[in-house]
Parts: structure tokens; sequence; C-alpha cells
């Protein structure tokens, strides 16, 4: 709320969405985590330039769309429309870019056939890899720099999360797919590395740079993000453009439900949608999760929403009348500016409730701003 000129531009990208299965409470949950991040930078006078990436051609959303007889465009479609309402919804700020994979296809090409041309790419078959060793020579990056692992944990993570480490002929286990050769019955572009589709974190790196100056400020996501994909989305770019990808990667904790992690391959989702269908306030959700630190692990039960509810209606009372005292907007901009305490930020409008304090409109403004909830 500076009245001067914006200090900095603050970049900012989050993995967006594989559109099948939008928008469980796991996925509403880190990106309420970057949109507090978002308020945050703003409030302190900062220009934000927000970027997020939808990955609407990929290997799970082609096996959703067989296995319910529909085209994977209006798959993709479906959900991106339905993703993007219940954002709204949650009145998360939008993305200044959003950026779709089948759109950048042809930069994605261009970007591998050099790193091929510079050694750092290597062809199997019709596919083509990235070579981690080299990249570790040649470039700011190497293996590990991003997620801290030990090999044998990005081994196992890579068989898990999209990798393909048993494949023969690979350089190493771990060299991730920057380009996928044409499958029969799946889609391709034709392009200068012959028919095919981008890999899954060439498409990051390339939609980062292109709209982001790099290093950005914050590469963000859910914490399955940290191996292999934000590894090697940052060791892309390094590769690419000779810089680190971004000066911090932010990883939110990971949503449960019923015992293990929310997500689309166990089915063991809440969607947003299906709440606020029932008639759950979008603002109840919201504070839901705001009362969760971003960076802990956490599960979602009835309780959780419950008491938000409570909590809603007793901040809706409260609002009701207001009248002239001090304020809350300092200790919410400290709770916040604390890695992001949103628990805190909570408890402290309770605190000022339960003392009996007077709602200013200072607070309701600060409210709105800082949590993105509308008392009024
Ligand atoms: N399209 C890729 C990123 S490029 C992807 O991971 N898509 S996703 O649909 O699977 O997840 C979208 C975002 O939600 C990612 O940032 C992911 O880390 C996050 N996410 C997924 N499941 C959970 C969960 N259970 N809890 C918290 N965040 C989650
Ligand atoms: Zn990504």
């Amino acid at each position: 709320m500076l009245d001067t000129e914006p200090i900095a531009l603050a970049g900012l990208y989050v993995c967006g969405i594989t559109p099948y299965d939008a928008t469980h409470i796991g996925h509403a949950a880190t990106y309420l985590a970057f949109d507090t991040l978002i308020r945050l930078w703003l409030d302190a006078g900062y220009d934000v330039s927000y970027v997020q990436n939808v990955t609407d051609v990929d290997d799970p959303l082609l096996a959703r769309a067989t296995a319910i007889g529909v085209d994977w465009r209006d798959l993709a479609a479906g959900q991106i429309e339905l993703f993007r309402g219940d954002m709204q919804a949650l009145g998360l700020v939008p993305p200044d870019h959003y950026v779709a994979v089948t759109d950048i296809v042809i930069p994605v090409a261009h970007a591998v056939r050099r790193l091929l041309d510079i050694g750092i790419a290597y062809r199997l078959g019709e596919d083509v890899y990235f070579d981690s060793a080299a990249a570790g020579a040649a470039s700011p990056w190497h293996l590990g720099q991003v997620s801290q692992l030990d090999r044998a944990t990005m081994l196992a993570l890579a068989a898990e999360r999209g990798g393909d480490p048993e494949r023969e002929g690979k350089r190493d286990p771990l060299d991730p797919m920057l380009w996928m050769g044409a499958r029969p019955g799946e889609p391709f572009w034709p392009s200068e590395l012959g028919d095919g589709r981008p890999g899954w974190h060439i498409e990051c790196s390339i939609i980062a740079q292109d709209f982001l100056d790099i290093p950005m400020t914050v590469a963000g996501g859910g914490r399955d993000l940290t191996f292999p994909h934000h590894e090697f989305t940052a060791a892309h770019t390094a590769a690419l453009a000779g810089r680190d990808h971004a000066l911090a990667h932010v990883h939110a904790g990971l949503v449960s439900y019923r015992g293990e992690k929310m997500s689309k391959s166990l089915g063991n989702l809440v969607f947003v949608s299906t709440l606020t269908a029932g008639g759950v306030d979008p603002r109840a959700i919201r504070l839901a999760i705001l009362a969760q630190h971003y960076r802990t692990d956490w599960e979602w039960t009835d309780d959780v929403l419950t008491l938000a509810e409570a909590r809603l209606a007793s901040w809706e009372r409260w609002a009701t009348e207001t009248g002239e005292g001090s304020d809350i907007l300092s200790p919410l901009r400290d709770a916040l500016a604390d890695d992001l305490d949103t628990p805190a930020a909570v408890a402290a409008v309770d605190a000022r409730i339960a003392s009996g304090a007077v709602a200013t409109p200072v607070d309701l403004a600060a409210i709105h701003a800082l949590l993105g909830i509308s008392l009024r």
C-alpha cells in the first residue's frame, strides 16, 4: 500500500494443472499459498509478473481421455474451464500469462534442437533425452541442486513420477525425456526434430523463459514436484540460458484425505466444485486452507471445513458494524512476512474479535487485500 513507484518486479511461475480431475483441495491449497505470496508482494509495492502453465497434453491426460471415451482436447478444455471457475470462486489473483503446452510445441522443438547441437541432449530412437552429466559440466546447474536428494531417492522418485529409469540405452537412468517421438494413436506435432511432442520438464522451462526474466524470483508448485520436475526444469533452463532458473524454489505441503495424498491416481479427491455446488461458501474453503501452514503436509477433514465455516460466521458478525480504533494491518503483515504464516494471521483476527475490539474499515480492507476474504 505504498504510494511510490513499484520498487521491484517479482517474477513468479507456479506449475499449473494437468487438466483432468481438477480442481481438488490439494490444487487449491498450492495455488492459494502462492496467491498469498502475491498479495504480500503487491502490498509491499512490488510489481508482480505471474505465469502458470497448463499441461494440456501428457500421458495421464491421454490415458484418461481414452478410458472415458472422449477426445483429449475436449477433456482438457472442459477441465481448464472448471479449474478457472474454481480459482475465481476462491478469489485467487489470476496469472498474467496462462500458457498451454500445446501452444509452445515449436519453440520447445527448437530449444531441444539447440541442446542436441551443443551436446547436452542425445537421441534414443525417435525420442530425445537430456544428458544430465553433460549439463552438470557445462552449465550453472548440477544434479541435486534443487532437490538436495541422494541418488537412490532420486531413482525411486523418477520411477514414481513420470520418469523412465528402467529404459535401456540411456546415458544416465535419471536423464529425462525432452522430446517424445510420435507414438501410434497419440497426438504429435511435425517439427524440426520430426513428429512428436514435448517432454514434461522442458515445457515449464521454455514457458518460464518466454514470459519471465531469468532467474525468476520464485518457482513454485506442490512438494511432489521437487524431483524430478523442478530439478530438471531448472537444469534445462541453465543449459539453455546459462543462468539459474530461479532465485528460490518454493514448495507447498501436500494435502491428504483419508490417510493418503489427495491425488488423481489414487482417486481420493475432494473437489472444490462439489463443495460449492453443495452450498459451501468458497470463503470458508479459503479460510480452511489458510488455517494450515503452506509448508506443512496436512489432512482435509470435515472438521477442518466445519471450523472454517464457524470462523467465517464469526468474522462476518464482527464485520457488520465498524468503528474507529487501532487496526490489524501490521499484525497481518508481520504474520505473512514470516514465511507466509497464514495460521498466525487467522489467529490474529480471531484474537482481535475475542478481545471485543470493534472492526475498523482498515481491518476489513486488510483482511480483503492480504487474506483475500471479503466480509462485506
Ligand atoms: N502439470 C503438472 C505441473 S507442470 C502437475 O503437476 N499437474 S497436477 O495437476 O498434477 O498438479 C497441479 C499442481 O497442484 C502442482 O503444483 C502440484 O504440485 C499440486 N498438487 C497436486 N496434488 C496436490 C496435493 N495433494 N496437495 C497439494 N498440492 C498438490
Ligand atoms: Zn511444471
